[in-house]
């Protein structure tokens, strides 16, 4: 398993496009790159909101990673919140950053001009307030309910692989067929197989 670390606006769409993505395993958000101690969503200074995955990557590649990164937001600055919306790419090790550098130059071309988004070592993570894990599915509190046998905790549900992809199910990512097919795949006993399937297809949104 491996981690990867990045900033592309407003962390809760990420999360749910990520989050819908075979290949990876969890997904959290939470601030990186500032210089205060704790920050939170309401004292996050020069810290900038960013989404982290856990993938496994005989799954997922970070090259490929880096592609839905890049070509889903637009990494230039402006001034919209500033640093705290800031196109970034918190790197683990020396092979992440030589990915970046491969595949950024070539995304330069498909964009047609430099990019600028901050590349630094990834530093410290300060997970988010639990009401931005998952937010959009946490807008289903109904749904919540009936999985609670699941997620007990608020950390169960943001370790949860199932809970990415519901996650980014409710915002229009990947379809009921996908991630049906997907479970299938899940190196689980049978019957908890056919359990989640089961709860997924009676889920009423
Ligand atoms: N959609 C909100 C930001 C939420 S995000 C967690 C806004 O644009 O103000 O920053």
């Amino acid at each position: 398993m491996e981690i990867a670390t990045f900033g592309m606006g407003c962390f809760w769409g990420p999360e749910a496009r990520f989050g819908s993505l075979q290949g990876v395993i969890r997904t959290r958000v939470g601030y990186t790159g500032g210089t205060t101690v704790a920050p939170t969503y309401k004292t996050i200074e020069d810290h900038t909101e960013t989404v982290e995955i856990d993938y496994d990557p005989t799954s997922i590649s970070y090259e490929e990673i880096l592609l839905h990164f890049w070509r889903n937001h637009y990494p230039n600055r402006d001034q919209y919140k500033g640093q705290q919306y800031v196109s970034s790419l918190r790197f683990h090790n020396q092979q992440q950053k030589l990915i970046i550098d491969l595949v950024k130059s070539e995304m330069e071309k498909e964009l047609g001009e430099p990019i600028e988004t901050e590349i630094t070592p990834v530093g410290h993570f300060t997970l988010a307030e639990d009401r931005h894990q998952k937010y959009y599915l946490k807008r289903y509190p109904n749904v919540l309910d009936k999985l609670y046998w699941l997620y007990p905790s608020e950390e169960s549900l943001i370790n949860s692989t199932f809970a990415a992809r519901l996650n980014g199910f409710v915002k229009g990512f990947g379809t009921r067929d996908q991630i049906v097919t997907e479970i299938e795949s899940w190196p689980l006993p049978e019957n908890a197989r056919q359990q989640l399937i089961r709860q997924f297809m009676i889920l009423k949104w």
